[in-house]
């Protein structure tokens, strides 16, 4: 399909532009692009690529792993202050400053972790993930938790504005909640388009003008706006 071309060609070139076959240790993201990114890494046929380490980050990324033939090295047996040279991941949003929303595939926790120890992250995805502003095509925000914690995350989750946070559930595959690598639960929590700062900056200069237009009374509401805005200066 057009979509499964898209994600090979992204994934050809991460591989080209970004993976080094004499590095030691590389991380290896979750999900189907990921897919992609192995196989690339394999048509190269480099010899040097048997001696690399690479870090999976959960089930399914070690099966990608080991299924190409490749030496998989666990997060916790890398080296103490022993960088990965590049980790390749996929992500379910980016927007245009590389914020990413992770977790689509459960995968987030370690996903994170990886890309914490990586001195490159290389996000591949197709051009559906690509938009304006995060929270426009993936309504929701995955949130790795541990069981006992999750009434109190939800509530916490609402109280920053998710409409209605929910534990993910397996449906037809699994009854019940699914359960992470690391055996805890997702909570998924929609939340509205993020506003970006730009954006209240904008609204904030049309009011200021606007405001301007209506003579003295104007003047005092641009003072109270231009606090408003000092205020929201110090939350974003
Ligand atoms: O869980 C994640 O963040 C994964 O990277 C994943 O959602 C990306 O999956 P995809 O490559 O199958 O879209």
């Amino acid at each position: 399909s057009a979509i499964e071309s898209a994600k090979r060609a992204a994934a050809q070139l991460a591989v080209k532009e970004h993976f080094n076959p004499g590095a030691h240790y590389v991380g290896i993201g979750s999900g189907s692009t990921i897919v992609y990114v192995v196989e690339a890494i394999q048509e190269l046929k480099d010899p040097r690529i048997q001696n690399i380490h690479f870090v999976p980050t959960g089930y399914q990324s070690r099966q990608v792993i080991l299924r190409a033939g490749l030496k998989d090295l666990k997060f916790d047996s890398l080296p103490a202050d022993t960088l990965i040279e590049v980790a390749f991941d996929g992500a379910d949003e980016i927007d245009d400053d590389l914020n990413c929303i992770k977790g689509g595939g459960a995968c987030l926790y370690q996903e994170k972790l990886v890309a914490t120890r990586a001195s490159k992250f290389i996000c591949v995805a197709d051009h559906r993930k690509l938009q304006p502003r995060l929270l426009t095509n993936w309504p929701t925000i995955p949130i790795e938790v541990e069981p006992l914690a999750v009434t109190t995350v939800i509530s916490a989750l609402k109280r920053l504005g998710s409409s209605a946070p929910f534990v993910r559930e397996g449906h037809i595959q699994k009854a019940g909640p699914i359960k992470t690598d690391q055996d805890n639960f997702i909570i998924d929590a929609p939340f509205p388009s993020l506003l970006l700062y730009t954006d209240i900056e904008q609204a904030a200069k049309q009011g200021v003008k606007e405001l301007k237009g209506q003579g003295e009374d104007g003047q005092w509401e641009v003072q109270a706006l231009a606090k408003e805005i000092k205020a929201l200066e110090g939350v974003l």
